[in-house]
């Protein structure tokens, strides 16, 4: 039994360093737009905490009335922290991209109502360019 976990350890090691399993799972940025929405009210789960590297950009599309911005702080009511994102205006339906441009801990946020405070707020962790 102790050899057998030893071998199963020692496969998946084998694995890791081969690069088929990674060793640390970073969320990848997704590869569609993310549906920007208030999880509870669509029935989804919350935001995941996402990880993005300078330079990454990513798009966030809504049909009904949100908005975008980003924040270097999750507090919703904090609206001066807030910083505008091209297209993120408050609007019926809209897209917008955010590309990052300097390493750090973001928040996105919807700025309108009490969205932000219902869960529609996201956590980037973005790591300087390699
Ligand atoms: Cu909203």
């Amino acid at each position: 039994m102790k050899l057998q976990g030893t071998i199963y350890a020692a496969l998946l090691l084998a694995l890791c360093a081969a690069g088929f399993l990674p060793l640390a799972t970073p969320t990848p940025l997704p590869a569609g737009p993310i549906k920007w929405v208030i999880p509870a009210a669509a029935n989804v789960p919350p935001y995941a905490d996402g990880t993005a590297v300078v330079g990454d950009t990513v798009t966030y599309t809504w049909s009904r009335f949100h908005g975008v911005v980003l924040s270097t702080s999750p507090d919703c009511t904090a609206r001066t922290l807030f910083q505008q994102v091209p297209g993120g205006a408050d609007s019926a339906s809209g897209a917008a991209n955010i590309t990052f441009s300097a390493p750090g801990t973001f928040y996105v946020i919807c700025p309108v109502g009490t969205h932000c405070a219902q869960g529609q707020i996201q956590k980037w962790t973005v790591s300087p360019a390699a």
